[in-house]
């Protein structure tokens, strides 16, 4: 656990007392929702499965949400299942998101329907309300519910310090892709207690709103995350390198599809490893429908002339030195580069010097740190970039190689005793990374990966957005080391890793 969250933890217990008066304090954010007129979906599989409530299981431990972001669909009831492993009391609601907030009769009789008929005669009589409980430490609880509304909400801890410390988790609930059922509304939201007879349910003011029922499906599938490893130097002096800009919907957290501009259909987009002095011959072929460019911070050149926008369907080579060593950035550069950049076209690129390389290590890793920020789901689904979000600096999301928090589910595996390095390229476009892996200390930093520029034993280092560095540090004994930004919020939005050293 990162030693700051363990101090959190400390205050927070300092807190627990005063956390019953709060949870019954009033919820400025429960707010009106415009009405939404939906249909019954067609199909029998979807019918069928509204019948079927959906399993969803939420871990808090160490003030973090597992998983950092999920996907319901309107109309569909949902056990959520939370599970609270920490040593305090969390507060949990999803703000502003309109439910049907079913209690345990309901979610019963719920149950034994076997026609939407049935099932809407029942939702009917339901008051649409905020989803809302308290866990107590060690217990977990049950809510029943049905989203009755598209959009993207919080689901959050509402205990002081808690969301901020990374107690949030992202909703996004699927609007119907046809359908026009309106029902009615008002309701008391209700939580089971499996475990804890304290937990209690909060009764929220009702939501005015008009609201019906209908399916879109969400099928997750298993994410692979990204090989985190930093590839070998492809042989010669002369690198033809050709990138191709594609629009493509890509998964980037789990449930969550972006409607991604990118780099060969990835975000990143292909991380490159060149030697000092190597000519690079690139190409850059715009298969987008708006027009991209390219900027290489690795390269000398005139950004007007290599670094213009190329039309769709056009291409465009030139030719650069990668002559200064280092770890750099590459970026989209067309205007608003603020929505280019958090819409995926970004990348990194690694220089290894020629004359004094930086020492050899067992092990190298390269990550590009980046940030998302996400409109509602279309009716589809699909997110987008939110340039508003961006321009106010409110990010969903901050990642590691493009995926939330996808090496903490899938660490990776280092020996203890052996050098590693990382090298960490920050994309932003906004939020500064103050680098951390807990339980050890940098041996070297190398800012901006450049051997010129040698830190010794660093406990943090900040990487700004545009910039680069090189991280030495050796696992001194068998466990699990997060690496982090040290600002925590950004962790706490997916900016997490975990080597497990053995
Ligand atoms: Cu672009």
């Amino acid at each position: 656990m990162p030693s700051t969250r363990r101090s959190f933890l400390a205050s927070a217990l300092a807190l627990t007392s005063g956390i019953i008066a709060v949870a019954c304090a009033a919820y400025p954010d429960a707010q009106t929702n415009p009405a939404i007129a939906f249909t019954v979906g067609q199909s029998r599989a979807a019918d069928a499965a509204r019948l079927q409530p959906l399993p969803l299981k939420i871990t808090a431990s160490s003030f973090h949400m597992d998983p950092s972001a999920f996907t319901l669909p309107v109309g569909r009831p949902v056990q959520l299942t939370f599970q609270n492993q920490d040593t305090v009391q969390h507060q949990i609601t999803i703000t502003g998101m309109p439910a049907k907030v079913l209690d345990a009769n309901s979610f019963a009789k719920i149950k034994q329907v076997t026609s939407l008929t049935d099932l809407d005669a029942i939702l009917s009589g339901i008051p649409n309300r905020t989803v809302s409980f308290i866990v107590d430490p060690g217990q977990t609880v049950v809510a029943t519910f049905v989203p009755t509304a598209p959009g993207t909400f919080d689901l959050q801890c509402q205990s002081p310090g808690h969301r901020d410390a990374g107690m949030i988790s992202k909703v996004f609930v699927t609007a119907p892709s046809n359908a026009a059922t309106p029902v009615a509304n008002g309701a008391v939201a209700a939580a089971t207690a499996i475990a804890s007879p304290t937990a209690m349910p909060i009764n929220m003011p009702g939501m005015a709103m008009s609201q019906g029922v209908a399916l879109a499906t969400a099928t997750p599938t298993p994410h692979q995350a990204v090989d985190p490893t930093l590839l070998p130097i492809a042989p010669g002096t002369t690198k033809d390198i050709a990138f191709k800009t594609i629009d493509t919907n890509l998964e980037i957290a789990p449930g969550v599809t972006l409607a991604a501009w990118t780099f060969d259909g990835r975000i990143p987009g292909p991380f490159l490893h060149l030697r000092q002095g190597d000519t690079v011959r690139f190409t850059l072929t715009n298969g987008s429908s708006m027009p991209h460019s390219i900027d290489f911070h690795a390269a000398r050149t005139a950004p007007n002339v290599d670094y213009k926008s190329i039309a769709p369907g056009e291409s465009y080579t030139f030719t650069w030195q990668a002559a200064d060593p280092g770890a750099f950035l590459y970026h989209c550069g067309t205007a608003p580069m603020l929505q280019h950049l958090a819409e995926g076209m970004y990348g990194g690129v690694v220089v290894d010097a020629v004359d004094h390389p930086l020492p050899p290590v067992d092990r190298a890793f390269a990550f590009v740190q980046g940030e998302y920020y996400l409109t509602a789901p279309d009716a589809n689904g699909i997110v987008r970039a939110d340039l508003q979000k961006a321009t106010n600096d409110a990010p969903d999301e901050v990642v590691f190689n493009g995926y939330v928090n996808q090496y903490m589910t899938q660490p990776i595996e280092v020996k203890v005793g052996e050098k590693i390095r990382v090298y960490l390229v920050n994309a932003g476009p906004n939020h500064f990374s103050a680098f951390h892996v807990v339980g050890t200390i940098f041996d070297h930093v190398w800012v901006d990966g450049n051997p010129n520029n040698d830190l010794r034993g660093v406990q943090t280092w900040t990487v700004a957005p545009g910039e680069g560095a090189a991280f030495d540090f050796v696992l001194s004994k068998p466990g699990n080391y997060s690496m982090v930004t040290h600002s925590f919020a950004d962790a706490g939005k997916g900016a997490m890793a975990v080597f497990k050293a053995q």
